[in-house]
């Protein structure tokens, strides 16, 4: 059967009679019937790679395109007058992650199968994942996000497994996703769920009854911990997590006849971040359930886990205070207090050390450090400053734990899926073996000098800003025109981010313009990102941004020159069609808090310049591409790091000092603002940034904007921007994170 004869039979109709719908269910199900005939990797040793998140995006295309059959799908489709893409709308995109790690969690599972190394994902089955965004009074509100009501590649496998919660016993259900490599075998996502979960307890947006674990478990990712409650069904979402993943890990390897005492020699553990720390201590209780020693047990999963850091604000590193825990495992209570005593023993009682301080609070991240074979950052300058400040203590007695694996991004979905124009130059020129080996992308340097193919890429730019236009008209209703120049910041909202900084350059551009400087060429900003609901001045800088894109966007004179977009309910999907499309790529937060970034990868490949501070991975871009090809501003993470040492950094001398800084922070809760939107709300962010401005805002916000101001007149020389735009996707190849997954594998898991 030829692959349209297949759909065809899957539809039992003709294709040009179908509904898209009908069409998505059927390309569903063809995937999952060659899925099914994929053989899954095999080995001898396997990592689980345990997350709270995995923000996969939608998968029918991924998965096309990784069985090879993208083109001749979408072939098929278009002879029969319809569009692959109306076809991969259908899809609902599962609402799993919130951000960077959840995405690299489903960039790694990508990678590992396309290098043909076993190693599964587990996570949890939220049944409306974070929150769906919507915009209204120019205000955030979260609803629930239904991804679950549409056709997917998640099967019940009927596995379940006792999970003790408050001395009361759960059945979990383990749910199984395929992940597929590119041209190669298939591994497992597994995800777990409880069956009395009840999405009707959810009312008024995303509100329900926080203390209903059996109706509450699996509801949200993330759910609101500003309360005790919230923070007690943290605790029971991480348990309910570790323990699936824990005996689902005894389970296979007792089947596969292995010796638990050998568990080092056949399993990799890696911790994804905190949220999956407590399966350190629940690895350890069922060991010894099988006969295991604590002290033996407690050796052998310290030679099975792997730790990774994500971040080094200190809300992220979760400490959870000890009675909670006690009220939600008691059972594992003996052990973390047994592992806490081993500490003790062996650092003489230093404080640092301890994983329970003396306020009774268990210090995930140092539970994971003392029984962690590998620590890791996520990018090099991360992983200094972790050495150097944040896990100092843990250095000095563990250095030769400490390792740096730089994030990376998977070319599938950020190149060839996302950006098809781009890709198929890229093929006619060096051949498609970068697909494989990323690094080829280097042999595009020979074209640095040759016109023809400069002109090709700043076409293929145009089109994408074209689409991207098309898609913002639809959507959101704004028209942005093509010929401007694209400038986009897409991310969580989070004041070390620094959203609120482009907000302020907004502001001083208009003021600008309302004076008669126009710039050279229209400039179009764009946003997307959620705030966590309990967030208040992120959700502040979302109704800034909404304010004054109604403000300017309105504004005959100005909106000449200068326009606004905030894309509602930034996803993975929308990733994939603003990437591709921009031309600045704004990765402007406070120097040392950006663990890594991995957006700031995704717009390198697809050929945009960075404008960013010496930040995360933004070093290493740096380093790749040379100074002429990214603008770099600001105050090193020295100078910050030197700054909160000796509290040294004070808004209000920045405020006070210039009068243009004066102005624009003022503007934020003046007249024309505050005609349009909240007063109160508009206020408290601009007194906030006087008087407190934790993430430096001012201190780098002249540097800014004399970074941006060349940055937009280098545009104009259009035959030097275009170079620049080369070397950005030629350097990128070592960001792919293929290269990641080897060097974990290489200095980490060992897998064969
Ligand atoms: C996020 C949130 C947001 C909602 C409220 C509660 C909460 C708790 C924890 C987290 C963890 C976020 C951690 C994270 O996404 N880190 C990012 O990881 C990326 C992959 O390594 C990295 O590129 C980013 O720099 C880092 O911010």
């Amino acid at each position: 059967m030829t692959l349209q004869e297949e759909l065809v039979s899957l539809l039992g109709k003709d294709i040009a009679e179908a509904a898209e719908s009908e069409i998505y269910e059927a390309c569903l199900e063809l995937v999952r019937q060659r899925a099914a005939n994929i053989p899954y990797v095999q080995g001898s040793k396997k990592v689980y790679y345990i997350s709270a998140e995995f923000l996969t995006g939608k998968q029918l295309g991924k998965n096309l395109i990784n069985l090879g059959l993208y083109d001749e799908m979408s072939r098929i489709l278009r002879i029969n007058g319809k569009s692959i893409d109306a076809v991969e709308n259908v899809e609902k995109e599962p609402s799993l992650g919130n951000g960077g790690l959840g995405r690299l969690a489903a960039c790694f599972l990508d990678s590992i199968a396309t290098l043909n190394l076993p190693g599964d994902g587990v996570g949890l089955r939220y049944h409306y994942g974070l929150f769906k965004q919507q915009f209204r009074d120019h205000k955030q509100y979260e609803i629930p996000d239904e991804w679950l009501d549409c056709g997917n590649m998640l099967r019940d496998t009927g596995i379940s497994f006792p999970i003790q919660l408050a001395g009361k016993v759960y059945h979990s259900r383990l749910y199984d996703m395929d992940v597929i490599g590119y041209k190669g075998n298939k591994n497992t996502l597994h995800l777990f769920d409880l069956d009395s979960v009840d999405e009707s307890i959810v009312h008024d947006g995303i509100q329900f009854d926080k203390t209903n674990i059996e109706k509450n478990l699996t509801l949200f990712l993330y759910p609101d911990d500003s309360d005790r409650d919230g923070q007690l069904l943290r605790i029971y979402q991480q348990y309910f997590m570790v323990s699936n993943a824990a005996q689902l890990i005894i389970k296979n390897e007792k089947e596969a006849g292995h010796d638990l005492h050998r568990l080092d020699q056949y399993v990799a553990v890696q911790i994804n971040d905190t949220h999956p720390s407590m399966v350190i201590p629940e690895l350890i209780r069922l060991l010894m359930a099988e006969g295991i020693p604590m002290k033996r047990a407690a050796d052998i999963v310290n030679n099975v886990c792997a730790y990774t850091n994500h971040t080094i604000l200190a809300e992220a590193l979760e400490k959870w205070p000890l009675d909670y825990l006690a009220e939600v495992v008691p059972h594992l209570l003996p052990i973390i207090e047994g592992l806490d005593y081993a500490a003790y023993c062996a650092f003489s009682g230093n404080p640092d050390l301890m994983i329970i301080d003396e306020n009774n609070r268990v210090h995930m991240a140092k539970m994971d450090m003392h029984y962690s074979r590998s620590i890791n950052g996520v990018a090099a300058l991360h992983t200094e400053i972790l050495k150097n400040q944040e896990l100092k203590p843990f250095y000095n007695v563990y250095p030769q734990r400490f390792n740096n694996k730089t994030n990376g991004i998977t070319f599938r979905r950020f190149l060839m899926h996302s950006n098809p124009r781009l890709t198929n130059l890229i093929d006619t020129l060096i051949g498609e073996g970068w697909k494989q080996d990323a690094s080829h992308l280097e042999e595009l340097l020979r074209y640095y000098n040759d016109e023809n193919v400069l002109n090709q890429l700043e076409d293929i730019k145009y089109q994408n800003k074209v689409r991207l236009a098309a898609y913002v008209k639809e959507r959101e209703n704004i028209d942005i025109d093509p010929n401007s120049v694209f400038d986009v910041q897409i991310k969580r909202m989070h004041e070390y981010k620094r959203q609120q900084m482009n907000a302020l350059w907004i502001i001083y551009k208009y003021m600008l313009i309302k004076n008669g400087a126009l710039p050279p060429r229209p400039i179009t900003v764009i946003f997307g990102g959620k705030a966590a609901p309990a967030y208040k001045m992120a959700k502040n800088v979302i109704h800034l941004i909404l304010c004054l894109q109604e403000l300017i966007n309105n504004d005959p004179e100005v909106s000449k020159y200068l326009r606004v977009v905030m894309i509602s309910n930034y996803n993975v999907g929308k990733a994939e069609k603003i990437v591709p499309a921009c031309d600045i790529s704004e990765q402007i937060s406070l120097a040392s808090k950006e663990a890594s970034g991995t957006g700031n990868m995704k717009f390198m490949l697809n050929g945009a310049v960075t404008l960013g501070t010496a930040d995360g991975a933004n070093v290493e871009i740096r380093n790749l591409v040379g100074n002429d090809n990214i603008y770099i501003f600001g105050r090193s993470s020295d100078e910050v790091i030197g700054l909160y040492n000796t509290s040294s950094y004070h808004a209000t001398d920045f405020y006070y000092r210039s009068n243009s800084i004066h102005k624009c922070v003022d503007f934020i809760a003046g007249e024309e603002l505050c005609a349009i939107g909240d007063k109160a709300l508009l206020s408290e962010l601009r007194d906030n940034l006087i008087n407190k401005d934790w993430f430096m805002t001012l201190l780098d916000l002249e540097s800014y904007c004399a970074a941006k101001e060349t940055a937009l007149m280098d545009y104009e020389n259009r035959a030097w921007w275009k170079r620049k735009s080369l070397v950005n996707i030629a350097k990128s190849g070592f960001f792919s994170s293929d290269r990641t997954i080897k060097e974990y594998n290489n200095d980490i898991w060992h897998l064969r």
